[in-house]
């Protein structure tokens, strides 16, 4: 008898379709509001499929992307639950595969807020190497609207343009704070964030700088899409005004070559995976 090839049904891998472009299931604008406050044992229950470290996939579909969101951060706890609960149901009904990273400066040196977004780029890339955009994100900065999508196109993308504190409008053309997105290719073309930037201001116009400085262009939603609520604080101690921002945002040109993601020093202390994100704690030095 002639032998019959055997053919053995081998484990089934479910191949999920890709992700939509405009995810279904979005709700548009959002009532958001930080009054009471939010334990995080409440969000870890209202958002069971977040994984240890704050890594999300989507169950229904394989996104095109995955998206590392950087937090810089210091002693700010309460605003990061309310972040964390406004956040992370916006994210998964976006469809996005994420993880959330939020970069603890150790100390109580000046902060530098760029530097830890260098950091947090170079950090969760060791975390996963398939990180290709990054959302870098204020942690008293929750959407309004969840059709402003966390995800990168063909320029970098500035989504914080309409923010309540400023009355819902853009303050000044050039602006690129509060919550911004790089490819990985476009992060590395601008040699990624300033590290000299100590205290508050300038880093956001030095990396717009960066950014018309290699021909591209910032990328924007609608402005009744890009709405933000803020949450009210006062001046954080050791980040008072940077004097200096002025005349560092004159020399982007001559500085970008020399300061950026290609010269970042830092040490990480700890790295804590907790149940909605994971935490970062480093020492990145003080001003010189
Ligand atoms: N940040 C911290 N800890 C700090 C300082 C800054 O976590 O001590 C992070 C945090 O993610 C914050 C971001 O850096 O959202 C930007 O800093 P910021 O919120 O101080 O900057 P912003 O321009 O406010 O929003 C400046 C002070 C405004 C005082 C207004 C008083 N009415």
């Amino acid at each position: 008898l002639p032998e019959v090839p055997s053919v053995r049904p081998g484990p089934t891998v479910p191949v999920l379709p890709p992700c939509p472009d405009s995810p279904p299931g979005l709700v548009g604008r959002l009532l958001i509001e930080f009054t009471s406050p939010m334990p995080l044992e409440r969000v870890q229950r209202e958002n069971p499929g977040v994984l240890l470290g704050g890594r999300y996939t989507p169950p229904d579909c394989t996104p095109a992307q995955t998206v590392a969101v950087i937090i810089p951060f210091r002693h700010r706890e309460h605003h990061l639950r309310y972040w964390l609960h406004y956040l992370h149901p916006i994210l998964r009904r976006q469809r996005l595969r994420y993880g959330i990273y939020v970069i603890n400066q150790h100390g109580e040196d000046t902060f530098n807020r760029a530097k830890l977004l260098n950091v947090g780029f170079l950090e969760a890339l060791k975390e996963d190497a398939a990180y290709d955009c990054f959302i870098f994100s204020d942690v008293d900065l929750v959407p309004m609207d969840d059709r402003n999508l966390y995800r990168c196109g063909d320029q970098p993308r500035h989504f914080a343009i309409a923010m309540d504190k400023f009355g819902f409008r853009l303050p000044y053309a050039g602006y690129f704070g509060g919550v911004s997105g790089l490819s990985k290719a476009q992060f590395l073309r601008i040699n990624g964030f300033p590290n000299e930037y100590w205290g508050w201001g300038g880093e956001d116009d030095d990396i717009f700088n960066r950014i018309s400085l290699t021909g591209m262009k910032i990328s924007r939603p609608d402005i009744r899409i890009g709405r933000y609520r803020m949450i009210k604080h006062d001046r954080d101690k050791h980040n008072e005004p940077n004097p200096q921002r002025f005349t560092k945002i004159q020399n982007t040109k001559l500085t970008m070559k020399r300061d950026g993601i290609g010269s970042v020093r830092y040490q990480v202390l700890e790295v804590s995976r907790q149940p909605l994100f994971t935490n970062i704690t480093v020492d990145i030095g003080r001003p010189p």
